[in-house]
């Protein structure tokens, strides 16, 4: 069986994929072209593409193709035009899960940063300029006892909240169109908000959490951040699309919000000129997933769909 994987992943899962099939490794490191990918699904049978890989219904086809597996490396599929993979008759698998611990590590990691205004304090002391100690120097706000918001509330929200609830002793609110298990909500002490306004009306952190695609565009635009207390703070590790950046810059510059902390953008790796020009920002480079550990974890997830594929038994992690 040929696979082609689009990207290089870490070794350990490179090599156990090319002990078992003829794995074609795109050697260059850069995304492949949309002519590239057409082409992948004439010439393999699986494809196990990454969020840098724009799937549309024009790449995928008609039935037919030679590919009958998409093995996607990460759980977002936004960039996948799944009811093309439907008609196609191509199947899609996701990696959940594994993921979800690195990712809410790194929503904290930029709530605090962006909390603490980590970012204008190192670029200031690699510039130079610190003048030294003083009282009213590069004063933050403070998360701890705070009430933090999460938009949608899966599996990187809870591990989010559970780790401000627990390590931060911040109180815990979701917004979601679907309550959360009992359980769950009962071990964060979480309340359910009944609207996105009611919720960001609450919220001194506001942390998106919902899937990325044209359901959740521009959820977060002009209207939604004029809602949001004075000197809010919102953190987006889901997907770029969620949030109107224009909206985002103004509010940034003339309130409500004190700050921001993104590691996602619409159109990665191009980062909003507006965004740029503000101190107030912290921008990461979409390392939500990026440990060792999870990138290793995330890659066997994916081969255990392909291996799954290639003995005809049911997918572990289907997504059709
Ligand atoms: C991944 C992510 O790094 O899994 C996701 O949906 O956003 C990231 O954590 C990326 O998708 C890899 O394809």
């Amino acid at each position: 069986m040929k696979v082609l994987l689009t990207r290089r992943w870490p070794k350990a899962v490179e090599d156990h994929l090319s002990a078992r099939f003829d794995v074609t490794l795109n050697k260059d490191d850069t995304p492949m072209s949309a002519a590239e990918l057409s082409a992948a699904f004439d010439a393999y049978d699986v494809i196990c593409p990454t969020v840098s890989d724009k799937l549309d219904a024009g790449v995928i086809g008609e039935a037919g193709r030679r590919a009958k597996l998409l093995a996607n490396f990460g759980v977002g599929f936004d960039h996948i035009d799944i009811a093309a993979c439907e008609k196609a008759g191509v199947k899609v698998a996701n990696t959940p899960s594994v993921l979800t611990d690195a990712t809410a590590d790194l929503a904290m990691t930029l709530m605090l940063m962006a909390a603490r205004r980590a970012g204008e304090g190192e670029r200031e002391v690699r510039a130079g300029a610190w003048t030294g100690w003083r009282p009213t120097h590069l004063l933050g706000r403070s998360v701890t006892g705070k009430t933090l918001g999460l938009v949608g509330f899966g599996r990187i929200a809870q591990a989010t909240a559970k780790r401000a609830r627990d390590g931060f002793g911040m109180t815990i609110v979701y917004f979601s169109r679907r309550a959360a298990p009992e359980e769950a909500t009962r071990a964060l002490d979480a309340k359910r908000m009944e609207t996105l306004d009611a919720l960001l009306a609450t919220s001194d952190f506001v942390s998106l959490h919902v899937p990325g695609g044209t359901e959740t565009q521009n959820m977060i635009g002009a209207a939604e951040l004029a809602r949001m207390k004075p000197d809010a703070v919102l953190i987006n590790t889901a997907r770029g699309g969620v949030v109107n950046h224009d909206a985002l810059a103004t509010a940034l510059k003339e309130g409500p919000l004190a700050a921001a902390a993104l590691d996602v953008y619409p159109q990665e790796p191009k980062v909003p000129e507006a965004l740029l020009a503000l101190e107030n920002v912290v921008l990461m480079p979409h390392l939500g997933s990026a440990t060792e550990e999870t990138r290793t974890a995330m890659g066997m997830r994916a081969a255990a769909n392909v291996e799954a594929f290639a003995s005809g038994a049911a997918l572990p992690d289907p997504v059709v």
